[in-house]
């Protein structure tokens, strides 16, 4: 057992957008995330992850940065961030920023000289090539849609951009462009803070030559020549040297499309590249072959495989981290749960099954309220690039159906985990006191941290609980992961183990009664209930009638 201040922490994901707003211009800001630490701080949050808060044009909501040492005029200034930094320190709670270095954005300083000529000094900071008998230099096709190639007049070639065309990719093959980096994450962890989250990282090495995607599509997924490629443990460990293992800090890699394998890699115990690593496999489960549109019901055999999968493999060598939702996912409740007839105890069951998981629990602002999906009537009330860009894709430019369309944004779409954090039942939820660059969600009357702070068994409460457990029992934080009851369709069972005592993890994820049946192998002299989201009478477990998404989580000695 390897002991880590980041491993026994909790993190909470500020998306500042979205998170309050304190001048009334309708977009949440830097001052308005200060005024609500102590809120966190009830919960019992340890360490804030802050998406991007730096200066940027907006096309993807702050993840095309244009400067990375400069704040977003509409989120305030670097003493704003000073200040929130300073006011979280004194309350023994950590600030870790989004790093977002597999592009930046075309309105970046190094791109602006990066186009003007082939000789620039900037030109080799991004990935340009000429085209091919007119066409892209190849086939990949973008995560935003359509190609991941621009045309560029002025020198006559493409860059690349994995995601929307003003997020160019830099060119990690060239060392002034990693040094430049390492200076700027230095330059940060020497103003205090305390981490890096770092988006897309597993991405910033590409495949020499950059071949076509094998499919037969005019733009396919070339993930293969993009996703944990060639240099990317070289480029992180040398990141590691030259940044990370100077700081006592935690950090946390983004990486779509990596196996268990790569997360040993990245996340090793050795500490030469990441602390852990955020995995997308358990967020595929309810996806078809034609990606995260397709839309496809969710099945809880898929989710044990997955996580056990994670769990099992990481075990001893490596770190999760757990999550069910963030800024680009769709909120918990409403995907894994049920966010009508069992929406308090839903919410309650999935954050017991996560947090008791082995790894560092991560909560989506408002993940903690309870806060749901979003139905908007129109497209138009959407902001969401990707919602959009896929949009205007399907339904103007390939004629599919509108509804068909709308439902699997109403399903998927990433403006579901952007709709304002629900503060009270106030005229737009106590966000703002202006108008919301993006509506609330209309069930803010009823969901809203200012009732939940009043009803002691709320959602919020439910999570401080979790917390404080975490803190006070080391089996939850260290213990081995074990599946049992593996074959049950409505039952998640799973203990942990450490030294001679085990955790007995259970939750109904159905929204029927379940029984539960202990498994003969499991001894015990004594069990202690830590946890339940129902009122509990003192039962023999051998033998437990759940409830719809009941959870238990009991001490066994
Ligand atoms: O959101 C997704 C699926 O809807 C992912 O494909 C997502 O685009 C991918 O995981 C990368 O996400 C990160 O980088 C993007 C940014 O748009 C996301 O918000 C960010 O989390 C580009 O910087
Ligand atoms: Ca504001």
């Amino acid at each position: 057992m390897q002991r880590k201040w980041w491993k026994e922490s909790v993190v909470y994901q500020v998306y500042p957008r979205s998170f309050k707003d304190s001048n009334g211009d309708g977009i949440g800001d830097i001052k308005g995330i200060t005024s609500k630490i102590d809120y966190l701080k009830e919960l019992g949050i340890d360490v804030i992850w802050l998406s991007p808060v730096y200066k940027s044009p907006n096309d993807d909501n702050g993840y095309d940065i244009s400067d990375y040492q400069a704040i977003m005029d509409e989120f305030g200034t670097m003493e704003d961030l000073e200040e929130l930094l300073d006011e979280l320190h004194k309350r023994g709670m950590k600030l870790m920023m989004d790093l977002v270095v597999n592009h930046s954005s075309d309105e970046h300083n190094w791109f602006v000289e990066s186009k003007k000529s082939k000789d620039n000094p900037y030109r080799d900071y991004y990935i340009w090539k000429p085209g091919e008998n007119g066409q892209e230099p190849n086939n990949w096709t973008s995560f935003f849609g359509g190609s991941a190639w621009q045309y560029d007049e002025t020198t006559d070639e493409y860059f690349l951009h994995l995601f929307s065309k003003k997020q160019p990719d830099l060119n990690w093959e060239n060392p002034k462009l990693r040094k430049e980096i390492y200076d700027m994450m230095t330059w940060w962890l020497e103003k205090g803070i305390d981490g890096f989250r770092m988006d897309v990282i597993n991405l910033i090495s590409k495949a020499d030559g950059l071949p076509s995607a094998p499919g037969g599509k005019r733009y396919d997924w070339g993930g293969e020549f993009f996703m944990n490629g060639p240099r990317v443990h070289e480029y992180l460990q040398e990141m590691n040297r030259e940044v990370l293992s100077k700081y006592d800090m935690i950090t946390v890699g983004e990486c779509p499309g990596a196996s268990t394998d790569d997360a040993i890699k990245y996340a090793n115990n050795e500490d030469t590249e990441l602390n852990m690593i955020f995995t997308f496999e358990h967020m595929d489960i309810d996806s078809g072959p034609g990606g995260k549109w397709d839309l496809k019901p969710w099945k809880l055999k898929d989710l044990k495989e997955v996580m056990t999968k994670w769990q099992k493999d990481l075990e001893g060598k490596g770190w999760n981290s757990l999550y069910l939702n963030n800024h680009d996912q769709p909120r918990m409740v409403s995907r894994f749960g049920n966010d009508e007839e069992y929406h308090d105890q839903s919410a309650k069951m999935l954050a017991t099954f996560l947090h008791m998981m082995q790894g560092t629990p991560y909560i989506y602002q408002g993940e903690e309220l309870g806060m749901t999906n979003v139905r908007f009537d129109s497209v138009e009330e959407y902001n969401d690039i990707e919602i959009k860009n896929m949009y205007r894709e399907k339904v103007i430019e390939g004629k599919e159906d509108h509804q068909k369309v709308m439902e699997a944004i109403y399903e998927k779409g990433r403006d579901n985990a952007r709709t304002p954090v629900q503060w009270d039942d106030s005229e737009n939820a106590g966000f703002t006191s202006g108008k919301p660059w993006l509506n609330v969600n209309p069930n803010y009357k009823v969901i809203n941290a200012k009732n939940a702070l009043e009803n002691k068994d709320s959602i919020f409460y439910y999570y401080q609980k979790l917390i404080q457990l975490r803190k006070e029992y080391d089996i939850i934080v260290y213990g081995t992961y074990d599946l049992i009851m593996e074959d049950d369709d409505k039952i998640y069972a799973y203990t942990r183990t450490l030294g001679e005592e085990k955790l007995l993890v259970i939750c109904n994820f159905s929204s029927e009664t379940a029984d539960f049946v202990l498994p003969e192998h499991i001894n015990y002299q004594s069990a202690n209930l830590l946890i339940s989201n129902y009122e509990q009478n003192s039962e023999d477990i051998s033998l437990i009638a759940l409830k719809p998404y009941e959870s238990r989580v009991y001490l066994l000695k």
